[in-house]
């Protein structure tokens, strides 16, 4: 598998197998987000550069983090992580189904640089929130998971509850204590806690997603920038943390520790 480190979409996979118990069947080949990507790999993709792929024994490559899982899902099926039950499976399915609306809401509102508009992406996020609790209110177990154990919708939604540490540090952002929010927060905290779900720390999306809190996504360099936030060195243990005001002020380089 090719990945973008600390991409979420990889994690999803990792974790998969992290629960298979399966961590050496996959080799995983790291690609640097800030570079151009090389041509030999994009032969192999037909020329798209999102990450991750799939490369298999005999060279066919599957693409989209959620058809890779399902493959591996399929392939590794002696520790199913999907539910047996087709209705069980079904509600997974609705809840899968919901994540793109949810994180498209919480990196258009990291993404955002006016300060106007703070208060209608958070509204819009919040919507989703309060979406997501009610789900997990009607179709749910009592908790903290959607059925008795940290399963597929778990980890295809853990990455980016993970990543949303980003809202908390850069724009003041949790999930109010609210009872229409509850399912959802004891959810939540459920799945980032996870211990097969810990390949990313909070410290380190902070840091690394400075240039998104900034406007700046994938990998791209900001004005007066030479480095990206989310390049190999310097590592990110040893940058400070970056400001958390990213509507009145613009780190450099140096003050991000990334010279
Ligand atoms: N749908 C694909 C999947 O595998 O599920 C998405 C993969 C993907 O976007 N990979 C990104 C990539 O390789 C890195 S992670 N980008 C480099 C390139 O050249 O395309 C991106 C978003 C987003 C939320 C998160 C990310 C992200 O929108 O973390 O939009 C592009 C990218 C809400």
């Amino acid at each position: 598998m090719y990945q973008i480190p600390i991409c979420p979409f990889s994690q999803r996979v990792l974790i998969m197998l992290a629960l298979k118990e399966l961590a050496g069947a996959i080799d995983f080949q790291t690609v640097d987000i800030t570079k151009p990507r090389p041509d030999w790999l994009l032969e192999k993709t037909g020329g798209s550069t999102a990450m991750p792929i799939l490369e298999l024994e005999g060279g066919e490559v599957i693409k989209e983090s959620l058809v890779i899982l399902r493959y591996v899902e399929e392939r590794y099926a002696a520790r199913p992580i999907a539910r047996a039950d087709p209705y069980e499976r079904a509600v997974e399915n609705m809840l899968i189904a919901a994540s793109e609306p949810l994180i498209m809401a919480g990196y258009t509102f990291l993404l955002n640089q006016e300060r106007a508009r703070r208060a209608t992406l958070e509204q819009a996020l919040l919507r989703h929130y309060a979406a997501l609790s009610e789900f997990l209110t009607r179709y749910g177990s009592r908790g903290p998971y959607l059925f008795d154990r940290f399963g597929y919708a778990e980890l295809v939604y853990a990455p980016f509850f993970q990543r949303f540490y980003f809202l908390e540090y850069y724009e003041g952002f949790t999930v109010p204590a609210e009872p229409r929010f509850a399912r959802a927060r004891a959810w939540i905290e459920a799945c980032v806690a996870h211990p097969r779900a810990q390949q990313v720390s909070r410290e380190e999306v902070v840091k690394l997603y400075y240039d998104y809190a900034k406007g700046a996504g994938n990998g791209a360099l900001l004005p007066g920038r030479q480095r990206s936030s989310f390049a190999f060195s310097p590592g990110w243990r040893a940058r400070p943390w970056p400001p958390r005001d990213k509507y009145g002020v613009s780190a450099s380089d140096e003050q991000l520790g990334l010279l």
